[in-house]
């Protein structure tokens, strides 16, 4: 099987906290998403994957059910059905978006594809793909509850897959599409004295990194934080990581073309 060449796969993570209303469960932030399928339309990458995060659909049910903590009573199952089943509603209205907006979106879903061994991705069964991305689709993951062999389930951040997708498909860009302008050197959320970071590298990340919070407390899988650590995982690979303010018009388009976009840009050295 053929693998992408590096300069022109970018992965895409659009943030959950973008996407849905994320103080209202299960409820999807529908302007937000057609703006964002119609940048991503106009941006016209060659070739393309998109990850979505959980929002109001996943992080709530799976705080609730304590799902990323794997197996401990049989009350969790039901939860499990439940937080797979709201991700997927979510999935669907991504995709159906992107489809109005004439992108050839295919929802690849990680549960069918992805087993963890303790929370990190041990297995992932990647042919299809291999294939959609050969065939010029735009393949749509997400965040999702995934069956691990250590502790039963759990949580597969959607900031693991494209950290995973990026590596294993050789991608030359990440663009990570939040609702900050980037990476601060404190929350801007609940800090004025925060300032934008527009350049850094992973090693100086590695250091830094007990510094940066998680982002809220209904996030089960680490905000900020989180991504942060999952990019620490990929710092000896040539990648190129934009951090940008995805609900502000426009940046994802100029992120996915590669042009100058307020947000933080991440190298190698
Ligand atoms: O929002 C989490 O994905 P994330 C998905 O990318 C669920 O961390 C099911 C909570």
């Amino acid at each position: 099987m053929r693998r992408e060449g590096k300069d022109n796969l970018i992965v895409l993570k659009l943030g959950g906290s973008v996407i849905t209303e994320k103080e209202r469960d299960k409820t999807p932030n529908v302007d937000s998403i057609d703006r964002l399928a119609r940048e991503i339309a106009d941006a016209n990458v060659k070739r393309l994957m998109v990850v979505h995060g959980g929002g109001s659909y996943g992080h709530p049910l799976a705080k609730q059910y304590k799902i990323k903590e794997g197996y401990r009573e049989a009350s969790q199952i039901e939860g499990l059905s439940k937080t797979h089943q709201a991700m997927l509603e979510l999935n669907r209205l991504v995709v159906e978006a992107l489809i109005c907006h004439n992108i050839a979106a295919f929802s690849v879903v990680p549960s069918s594809c992805v087993v963890t061994k303790g929370g990190r991705i041990e297995t992932f069964y990647d042919d299809a793909l291999q294939i959609l991305l050969t065939a010029g689709f735009v393949p749509v993951l997400f965040g999702d509850t995934v069956l691990d062999t250590e502790i039963g389930f759990t949580i597969l951040s959607g900031d693991q897959l494209v950290a995973a997708l990026a590596a294993k498909f050789n991608a030359g860009r990440i663009v990570f599409g939040v609702d900050v302008d980037g990476l601060c050197t404190a929350d801007p959320k609940t800090d004025a004295s925060a300032q934008l970071i527009p350049h850094t590298t992973f090693k100086e990340l590695k250091k830094t990194l007990h510094k940066i919070r998680g982002s809220d407390t209904t996030d089960v899988t680490g905000g900020m934080a989180g991504k942060i650590l999952e990019l620490t995982n990929i710092a000896n690979a040539d990648i190129q990581v934009i951090i940008v303010n995805a609900t502000r018009d426009g940046n994802i388009y100029k992120a996915l073309r590669g042009e100058k976009v307020v947000g933080t840009s991440i190298r190698k050295e």
